[in-house]
């Protein structure tokens, strides 16, 4: 909606500049522009990934290729980003892969509860040939998907109660992502969700529509929850990856080299976004609780339990994704530990 008034962004590079004259305009009708947009603030570690990807794109391809970065939804949120590629009307954002459901909706899979154990084998079943299985069918959507990036594992926040255990779940209205699977699983739990677009988010909190929501820490401290949320539990039920994607007719217009380019760079500002995410996720619980919330951990056994409780929605899901594409998901977790 705000696209052309908020436009601008602080670290849109100089290729564009139009200072020199003349000469510098002429060569830059040759240059393309990627528009790269995502939801959450210049702050967080997702904001560096697009800084590095824009910094690397440009260095190699001497300003061939200008990227201009936007940030807090100035773009729109993740689904209408994603529209927004379809129609080439944008060139790049990197959604969570819960709302990439609602286009191929194998990508819930990703999205079970509990599913990965940790970042690492994440990883490593993202990054190989699963992983690459997954990207393959964005094409069909015109899109294209370049390389995962993490958003990581969410973790409860809410105005009301302390959580400790799934009772504890009863009677918040939590606001999840705009996706079937995260929807069920928070009924399951005896939470009252509501999806809603992240950039409506805050506001929700403020004005008490929602009771509470889900998110890595870095985000619940960088996006300044703190201020409207009291109470924060390390429920790490479900881990988030991100995908960078491309729209696909903007990568068929680009030539075999600057293809290369991209998807490089889109690697490599992946690998030093993982990194930065991770330093983040693991300081910022700390700066939650001097910010005044509370934290309270939920015990091993209690997750046990929660893990339990969204077995049926999992299963149910799993059948409709189809049992064999899930098993693969599931052998190569097993193998990556
Ligand atoms: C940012 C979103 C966000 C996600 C959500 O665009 O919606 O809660 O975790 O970070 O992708």
């Amino acid at each position: 909606l705000f696209l052309a008034a908020c436009g601008g962004s602080d670290s849109t590079q100089g290729n564009g500049s139009a200072s020199n004259g003349e000469e510098v305009a002429t060569e830059q009708t040759d240059s393309k522009t990627i528009r790269a947009g995502i939801g959450l603030n210049n702050e967080h570690p997702q904001y560096k990934g697009l800084e590095k990807f824009a910094e690397l794109v440009e260095e190699r391809t001497d300003g061939s290729i200008v990227v201009e970065t936007y940030h807090s939804g100035q773009l729109g949120d993740d689904r209408s980003m994603m529209e927004a590629l379809q129609l080439g009307t944008q060139e790049v954002t990197v959604p969570s892969t819960a709302p990439i459901a609602n286009f191929v909706s194998e990508f819930s899979v990703f999205d079970f509860p509990f599913l990965f154990p940790n970042s690492e084998v994440a990883d490593e079943v993202l990054d190989g040939e699963v992983g690459q299985s997954f990207l393959d069918k964005l094409e069909d959507q015109n899109l294209m998907g370049l390389a995962y990036w993490e958003n990581g594992f969410r973790n409860l926040t809410n105005s009301k109660q302390p959580v400790a255990t799934q009772e504890d779940f009863q009677g918040l209205t939590i606001r999840t992502m705009e996706n079937d699977l995260h929807l069920e699983a928070f009924r399951a739990l005896g939470a009252n969700p509501t999806p809603m677009a992240f950039t409506e988010l805050f506001t929700a909190m403020q004005q008490g529509t929602v009771d509470g929501q889900e998110n890595p820490f870095a985000t619940i401290y960088l996006e300044g929850y703190y201020e409207v949320q009291q109470h924060v539990s390390n429920t790490n039920h479900i881990y988030s990856p991100f995908v960078f994607m491309m729209s696909k007719s903007f990568f068929d217009s680009l030539t075999e080299e600057e293809q290369e380019i991209v998807s490089e760079a889109a690697l490599e500002a992946g690998a030093y976004q993982r990194e930065l995410n991770r330093e983040a996720n693991e300081t910022y619980l700390a700066n939650l609780q001097e910010e005044g919330m509370t934290y309270t951990e939920i015990s091993e056994d209690e997750r046990q339990k929660m893990v339990e409780t969204v077995q049926p929605v999992i299963d149910k899901y799993a059948e409709n994704i189809g049992t064999e594409v899930v098993e693969k998901v599931y052998s190569a977790i097993e193998a990556a530990q």
